[in-house]
């Protein structure tokens, strides 16, 4: 006990450690974007309000997909030297800025209100959308970085289409995410189905949430072959779907101090993980309350969904797909990881399941 106590601690000593030498690597990016155009004076106020953007929208998350980069690099690199080490960081970064231009984005088009527990940067004074155009810069930056830190790596040009390619995945599962929520002035279920609800995770969501993170370290480790890509897509697309229920359920149960945002699901007409369970559930009697209360920004229609969604008992629900889920997931990891490390895919697991915020 006590010596598994000890590791453990030497195991959490470790990840904070590895997440301090990763922030401490963020203000010398905000430094390389900022020397864009700087000896121009009027190109350098757009510089210092850039910086603004970026120290707002990009380091305050979970970090866990920039932290994916490093740590999946670890595994499957031999021998790397400090540089290497010092550009899985930098990737890290990359996928940070991804994260933060998507949700920049999303969170207009969801009509958020707060994210990373601040108010979401198209909501603040002097901002509102002048915040599409800051989207673009930061994905702009973060080819930036990638063309400074890694032009000359022999992996160049397959994390340029890595990017390029879970680019195009993510904005076409926000699409589906979006239509299949239109228009809130007509509630019709007949959309949310469990087919329909697993295309929009897969694409808007696993994909550059687990995929893209190991697939980048893969691609420094050297690891190009369409196997092992399609081995750790199998698996990643499978914990990154268990994610998105994870984000639904939280939307509408977690807290939002803890969350860090304000869920906006059921007023959004979403279809949501939650949503599709209930109707899969319900009484007619009961799918007359959610087709009169759903997709309305009213918080008494919103709390008599969250009711409807209490009587169905969808909490239980929940903890039981999670474990279902999990043991699932365990054992794809244990007969479909091919020349993988395992524990590569049970650490990044492990960051996820029964996670709070
Ligand atoms: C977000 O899905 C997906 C992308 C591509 C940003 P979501 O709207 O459920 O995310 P959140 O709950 O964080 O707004
Ligand atoms: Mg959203
Ligand atoms: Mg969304
Ligand atoms: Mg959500």
């Amino acid at each position: 006990m006590a010596v598994n106590g000890t590791n453990e601690e030497t195991k959490k000593s470790r990840s904070v450690i590895e997440l301090e030498k990763f922030d401490a690597l963020f203000p010398s990016l905000v430094e390389d974007i900022k020397n864009i155009g700087m000896k121009d004076a009027h190109v350098a106020l757009v510089m210092d309000k850039m910086q603004e953007v970026i120290e707002y929208n990009v380091p305050f998350g979970k970090k866990n997909r920039g932290m994916a980069v490093v740590l999946s690099f670890y595994q499957l690199a031999q021998n790397p030297t400090d540089d290497d080490i010092r550009r899985a960081r930098i990737l890290g970064w990359c996928i940070e800025f991804f994260q933060a231009f998507s949700l920049m984005v999303d969170d207009m088009l969801d009509s958020s209100i707060t994210r990373r527990c601040k108010p979401c940067w198209y909501k603040r004074e002097n901002v509102g959308l002048l915040a599409i155009n800051d989207s673009y810069f930061l994905e702009s930056a973060m080819y930036f970085l990638l063309k400074k830190h890694f032009r000359d790596q022999p992996y160049y040009v397959h994390l340029l289409e890595l990017f390029h390619d879970i680019t195009q995945l993510t904005v076409t599962g926000e699409c589906l995410d979006l239509i299949t929520s239109r228009p809130e002035s007509k509630i019709d279920f007949t959309n949310f189905t469990i087919d329909r609800y697993n295309t929009i995770v897969k694409w808007k969501t696993a994909y550059y949430s687990f995929y893209l993170p190991v697939a980048m370290a893969m691609y420094m480790a050297g690891i190009s072959d369409d196997e092992s890509h399609n081995t750790a897509k199998s698996i990643l697309l499978k914990m990154g779907h268990f994610f998105q229920v994870q984000d639904d359920y939280l939307d509408c149960f977690g807290a939002p101090e803890v969350i860090g945002k304000i869920g906006t699901d059921i007023q959004d007409n979403k279809c949501s993980w939650l949503v599709v369970q209930a109707l899969q559930r319900v009484t007619p009697e009961q799918r007359q309350v959610l087709q009169e209360n759903y997709a309305q920004n009213d918080e008494e229609k919103i709390e008599k969904v969250k009711k409807l969604y209490r009587d169905l008992n969808l909490s239980q629900v929940y903890q039981d797909y999670e474990e279902k889920s999990y043991q699932e997931l365990m054992n794809l990891i244990e007969k479909s990881s091919g020349n993988l490390p395992k524990q590569m895919f049970i650490a990044f697991a492990m960051k996820i399941y029964k996670r709070k915020k």
